[in-house]
């Protein structure tokens, strides 16, 4: 790697899917750091409704940081660690950017739009409550008189007045209820989040959204703010309607992606996704599958065949459009399974252990979140789709990717602008101590060849480079 290679950047999320606060804060030193992730995001933290499956943090029943992913302590040393993520870990031996600062950044998981669907209980610590009034902190005029589900999604008043899922929805519209929800986001910023993923967005009007980001004491220097507005045909309340309160993510990103890499539609089509109509660029925040559509049929999972799951990863971190989040997640028989060991997340070496799937981990991915590292900003260049189901692309001068996803092998001779030189393909192995653990491809006066495996992918970048 030159002198005048680029300043790295990172900037690709993990959604760290139920894992508990102690996993992830171990998680962000051992491996997340090092590697050159840039954010994990984490589920919702406050106390939520007692029971066995994974949603119960999505209905809170009271601002305490007390659910079963952890304490306030465990929360607070989690953001702590994961910003010192890496120290005294040799980063050279997981990767080869060894320039990176190994910071991790913490987002939140970050419920505005309701509180509990129950009828009554008692929360995870303790705090007892009915549907309407949580003691001390809502009572019944804190939440819209619509008091059942949204039947007419072309309504934007119901979709963001009536009750999502049968979820209290809280009237965010008001005083008390944007300034109690302004103290739950400054307490989150006090303990050192780095941002929030704003659940429901699409249930609460922009202006809501705007007037409490407004309140909060971190807004405008360093907060990332994603928004989650899942776009349905037709409807009158849009993802780009919230650009003006941070980004927005794009699921239909990820419904294109499925349909491409199940061959329903070219993969050739996905070359420029800003002429679409989508979020724009610089505002998207794209995955190819979140904790709700690798259960809902809305994505690609990792039991998707033909290795499609990774080769859709492969794409998202290759292409310039959005900001990607990688899904770390857990195998699951049932839809409404809770997590393995507790929530205690677990991986080994490029992989996962006991039902933990470490997507993160695994090389392809892993090996493309350098590659996004390494190209940054630069712009798409010598794209090449001779088959509908193959295609390529470069990165300026500084990365090149294939993907093939075709049952049988592609050999080809690739025109590209990356410099001369032996590079280390980074979907198949690393460089390690100067050794690359997989192919190496040798770029001569503007080309080089290769055969990429059947449904696989090959990925060289200048911070890959033999010297
Ligand atoms: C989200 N984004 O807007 C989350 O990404 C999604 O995971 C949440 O649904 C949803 N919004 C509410 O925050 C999950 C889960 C639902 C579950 C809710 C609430 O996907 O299945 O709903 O959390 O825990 C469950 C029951 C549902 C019931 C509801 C209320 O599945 O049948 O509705 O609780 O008791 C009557
Ligand atoms: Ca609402």
């Amino acid at each position: 790697l030159g002198s005048r290679a680029p300043a790295v950047t990172k900037s690709v999320i993990i959604e760290m899917f139920e894992w508990s606060w102690d996993s992830v804060a171990a998680e962000c030193t051992n491996f997340i750091g090092p590697s050159g992730y840039g954010f994990v995001q984490v589920n919702p933290p406050q106390e939520h409704i007692q029971g066995d499956s994974w949603w119960t943090d999505y209905q809170a029943v009271s601002y305490q940081l007390a659910s079963k992913h952890g304490n306030r302590a465990q929360f607070a040393n989690m953001v702590k660690t994961c910003h010192n993520a890496g120290v005294g870990v040799i980063v050279a031996s997981i990767l080869s950017e060894p320039r990176l600062p190994t910071m991790v950044a913490v987002h939140t998981d970050t419920i505005w739009n309701h509180m509990s669907g129950l009828d009554s209980g008692t929360g995870y610590a303790g705090s007892s409550f009915t549907k309407y009034n949580y003691p001390g902190i809502y009572q019944n005029q804190d939440f819209h008189s619509c008091r059942h589900g949204i039947n007419n999604w072309n309504n934007a008043t119901e979709v963001r007045t009536c009750e999502l899922a049968g979820l209290a929805d809280l009237a965010t519209e008001t005083e008390y209820v944007r300034s109690r929800l302004a103290q739950y986001g400054n307490d989150l910023l006090s303990l050192g989040v780095d941002g929030l993923r704003l659940d429901a967005a699409k249930h609460m009007a922009v202006g809501d959204v705007a007037n409490i980001l407004s309140r909060l004491n971190k807004k405008g220097t360093n907060l990332y703010i994603t928004q989650e507005v899942v776009f349905g045909g037709g409807q009158p309340v849009t993802p780009n309607q919230y650009t003006q309160t941070g980004d927005v993510q794009e699921f239909r990103f990820t419904s294109a992606l499925r349909h491409a890499f199940t061959h329903s539609s070219p993969l050739s089509d996905l070359q420029n996704l800003d002429n679409k109509g989508w979020v724009p660029c610089g505002q998207a925040n794209v995955f190819v599958a979140n904790h709700d559509t690798e259960r809902n049929s809305g994505s690609l999972n990792s039991n998707s065949p033909s290795n499609t799951y990774t080769l859709a990863n492969i794409f998202a971190l290759a292409h310039p459009y959005g900001r990607p989040t990688v899904l770390s997640s857990f195998s699951f028989s049932s839809t409404d399974a809770c997590a393995p060991n507790g929530g205690a997340g677990a991986c080994s070496g490029s992989g996962g252990a006991n039902g933990w799937l470490c997507q993160h981990r695994w090389q392809a991915i892993v090996g493309m979140v350098g590659f996004r590292n390494t190209v940054g900003a630069a712009t798409m260049t010598s794209w090449t789709a001779p088959e509908s189901q193959r295609i390529a692309f470069g990165r300026g001068a500084l990365g090149f990717v294939a993907i093939n996803n075709e049952d049988s092998k592609w050999t080809v001779t690739f025109k590209t602008t990356l410099p001369n030189g032996s590079y280390c393909d980074v979907v198949g192995g690393k460089l390690s101590n100067g050794k690359c653990t997989g192919s190496t491809f040798k770029v001569s006066g503007g080309s080089f060849s290769a055969t990429v495996p059947a449904r696989g992918a090959i990925a060289i970048h200048v911070g890959a480079k033999h010297t």
